[in-house]
């Protein structure tokens, strides 16, 4: 593989599907990752595409969602480990984590807390200086409802504000190229540093499970396993005192708890320690590109 040469700085964008990860690096790059349209998510693979700044060649790599709509959350995390892991292994460390939050967002759920816990347990305690947490979709608030939410997100210990405390930073992101600029080069001077999940996966020959992400990850499969068998008995006792056609409706949503369940249940099992088996042939598909540095 013919490798870049000269300086190199590589940027791993994340943060939840439809966050603007694959936008933000078309801006900067000028390059054409596909944007999504719909409501499912749109990057499935691990993508690149790099731009000059000086003479260093700074990589962005584009990373689907923890919540990505057609991808397990166990295969993510296997495939965004299975590459952090390579670049590990070439001595290629990342100068900067990007995780987007779309700001117009009204409410942060459940779940975009759980991805972000996830996020901070693949880069540890000693890679938060270099992450950045990307506000997008400023366009879509007022300011001041934009600054609000801002500050909340700063300042709340169940958002970002440990991570901040940690050493992250925060910064707004005007969906153009000269503002994705300027977040990129708030990161330029930092020393590139591993991520823990890189050396668990590596340096302590961790199967992807074992890891503190993959931990956590089992733990949130377990407390999402719980949360559906409870609905299960909830919707059980509401149909013995239901009128025909509320058994109709309370039907539908049995046959769809289930199906989440057997979905959550299959995960878990993915993610047994033991029984965890990489998904080679897949893994390949994001390895490192050769035409891309
Ligand atoms: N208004 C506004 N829209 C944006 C911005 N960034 C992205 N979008 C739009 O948001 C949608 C999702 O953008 P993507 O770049 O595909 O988001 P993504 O994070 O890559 O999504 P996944 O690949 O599914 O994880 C697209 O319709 C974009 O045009 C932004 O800063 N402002
Ligand atoms: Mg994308």
């Amino acid at each position: 593989m013919a490798l870049y040469n000269g300086n190199l700085k590589l940027i791993a964008v994340t943060g939840p599907t439809g966050a603007g990860k694959s936008t933000f690096i078309n801006r900067l790059c000028g390059s054409d990752l596909k944007v999504g349209t719909g409501l499912r998510s749109c990057t499935t693979n691990i993508d690149v595409a790099s731009y000059m700044m000086g003479d260093t060649k700074v990589v962005l790599i584009d990373t689907p969602g923890f919540d990505d709509t057609t991808k397990s959350q166990a295969d993510v995390l296997e495939d965004i480990g299975g590459f952090l892991k390579r670049t590990y292994e070439r001595d290629m460390l990342l100068s900067g984590v990007i995780y987007m939050h779309r700001i117009s967002d009204r409410r942060v759920g459940g779940i975009a807390v759980e991805n972000f816990r996830l996020f901070g347990k693949i880069c540890g305690p000693n890679a938060m200086k270099n992450v950045l947490i990307v506000t997008s979709m400023w366009e879509d608030v007022p300011e001041e409802v934009g600054s609000a939410r801002e500050q909340e997100l700063a300042s709340k210990p169940i958002f970002y504000q440990p991570a901040i405390e940690a050493g992250a930073q925060m910064i707004r992101h005007y969906n153009h190229a000269e503002s994705a600029r300027m977040v990129v080069s708030t990161l330029m001077g930092n020393s590139a540093q591993k991520l823990q999940m890189q050396w668990e996966l590596v340096e302590q020959r961790k199967q992807v499970p074992e890891t503190a992400a993959g931990v956590d990850l089992r733990q949130l499969l377990r407390e999402q396993e719980e949360r559906y068998q409870r609905q299960l008995q909830d919707l059980a006792s509401e149909m013995k005192n239901a009128n025909r056609a509320e058994v109709t409706k309370l039907r539908e949503e049995l046959k769809k708890t289930k199906e989440e369940l057997r979905r959550v249940k299959k995960e878990e099992e993915k993610m047994e320690v033991g029984s965890f088996v990489p998904r080679c042939r897949h893994a390949q598909s994001h390895s490192l590109r050769s035409s891309t540095y």
